[in-house]
């Protein structure tokens, strides 16, 4: 299995060929690096039949994202580039915190950027340190590596001051593209609140510029409305995923998380919807993806960026159900709606702004909502122990771990730590410690 030396999440083709010529020139056009593309592009199928296609009793609607998914270098760019040539923009986002419905206010689209594997690592070597977290090499890898039409495609990426890593690294990165980074406080006081809610009027003048369109009181209503369906419609699979036996797996509800960030809204909105409908019927047959023994878990920690699947495929592999992420690309990203009832502009600003403070990543100090929230989920899902998941040399997640083990622990739940990269070289030292764990969870439930 090699999710870590998979290069890119690019187009393949689940046996069909697909205007293979096409896309090239418009990947030409958009300055890709075609043989590395190649190259990359190579490696996706077999690795997704294998952690993806090759689930058993997969819910029948996941066929669209199985789609979206093979066309992610395909299809969806090509869309962006229709928008382009229409006169709109496209612009990128690394972070939950950067609110898309200004983007969409606007009449732009909204992409995620944040790259989940190792690329033109000699190349990203020479300009940022080794010690720096996977996350933020691989998107730097992509970008110099020119493997990434979304970042081509994008005409402002819009960056955010959370951990150190990343604020270096948009200085670095406006080297090569245009970048706009708005001032994240690290704290929640009202003073906090003000400053942000300021910093997201510079982004709405911003991207007002970059677009020439005013934001009005209409289409930004409008832009809350449909990425509040949005997170709506993940807010329903969160709760169908109660089900016991579950009625999806860890890793397709990921992959569904993941596709959030660059899938048009209201088309991935209603997909979701539709995917709820048939694991609700699901969840009244009781019929699940895996059997009810199966040790449910709860995931925690770093975002987890298309195509890194390592741990949710090593744990479900060795027989665990993941039952619910409390990561970026999970609920962190859709549980919490903006406000739409203001009748002003600013009051629709200030709805936004409270909205995105509201997160609970582990860059704020102190961050006692995420302890609580992760608490609360641990007991709405029931679950039988809790894995937590850092990536190497991030600061904010791997030193907030010892509070996170303290509350599971409170709880009286088994904690299990993984600190890992993109590599591959650790998977059979993970998948020993995770099998301990599991038996442990095991002994746990047959002695009561
Ligand atoms: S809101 S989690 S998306 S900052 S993993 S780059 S923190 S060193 S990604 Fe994040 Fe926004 Fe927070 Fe979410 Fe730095 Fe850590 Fe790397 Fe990270």
């Amino acid at each position: 299995m090699v999710v870590g030396k998979l290069l890119v999440a690019g187009t393949f083709f689940l046996g069909k060929e697909l205007m293979m010529e096409d896309y090239r020139e418009m990947w030409r056009n958009l300055g890709i690096d075609l043989d590395a593309h190649d190259q990359l592009l190579e490696v996706l199928p077999p690795l997704y039949q294998e952690i993806i296609l090759d689930q058993p009793e997969r819910p029948a609607r996941m066929a669209y994202f199985d789609m979206v998914f093979s066309e992610i270098h395909g299809k969806r760019i090509q869309e962006l580039v229709a928008l382009k040539e229409k006169g709109k923009n496209v612009v990128g986002t690394f972070c939950t915190h950067v609110p898309e419905e200004l983007v969409l206010a606007v009449g732009a689209a909204c992409v995620g950027l944040c790259g989940g594997a190792e690329v033109a690592t000699e190349e990203v070597e020479k300009v940022l340190p080794r010690n720096l977290c996977a996350l933020i090499k691989s998107s730097f890898g992509f970008k110099v590596g020119k493997l990434c039409p979304y970042v081509e495609a994008c005409d402002l990426l819009v960056g955010e001051t959370t951990c150190d890593g990343k604020k270096k690294y948009y200085e670095i990165l406006a080297e090569h593209s245009p970048v706009y980074v708005m001032e994240l406080p690290q704290k929640k006081e009202e003073r906090d609140g003000r400053l942000w809610r300021e910093e997201v009027r510079e982004l709405a003048r911003r991207l007002e510029e970059l677009t020439g369109e005013k934001i009005t009181v209409e289409n930004l209503r409008e832009a809350i409305r449909v990425i509040n369906n949005k997170r709506e419609a993940l807010m329903r699979l969160m709760e169908v995923r109660k089900a016991r036996p579950p009625v999806i797996s860890g890793k397709d509800a990921l992959l569904i998380n993941q596709i959030a960030f660059y899938d048009e809204p209201r088309r991935f909105a209603k997909q979701v919807n539709e995917l709820c409908e048939e694991l609700e019927k699901r969840a009244q047959e009781g019929k699940g993806v895996v059997d009810d023994s199966a040790p449910s878990i709860l995931l925690s920690g770093c975002p987890m960026a298309i195509p890194n699947w390592k741990l949710p495929h090593i744990l479900e592999k060795a027989g665990a159900a993941v039952v619910m992420e409390e990561l970026c690309t999970g609920v962190r990203y859709f549980r919490h709606l903006v406000d739409d009832s203001a009748n002003d502009l600013e009051g629709l600003l200030d709805s936004i702004a409270d909205r995105y403070l509201e997160i609970d990543c582990a860059v704020f100090t102190p961050n006692q909502r995420r302890i609580e929230n992760i608490q609360q989920l641990a007991k709405d899902y029931q679950v039988d122990g809790l894995v937590y998941y850092a990536i190497q040399f991030c600061d904010p997640y791997t030193v907030e771990a010892y509070r996170v083990r303290k509350a599971v622990e409170e709880l009286d739940l088994p904690f299990l730590y993984i600190e890992t990269d993109y590599s591959q070289e650790d998977v059979a030292q993970i998948s020993t410690r995770v099998e301990a764990f599991l038996e442990l969870l095991g002994s746990r439930v047959a002695s009561g």
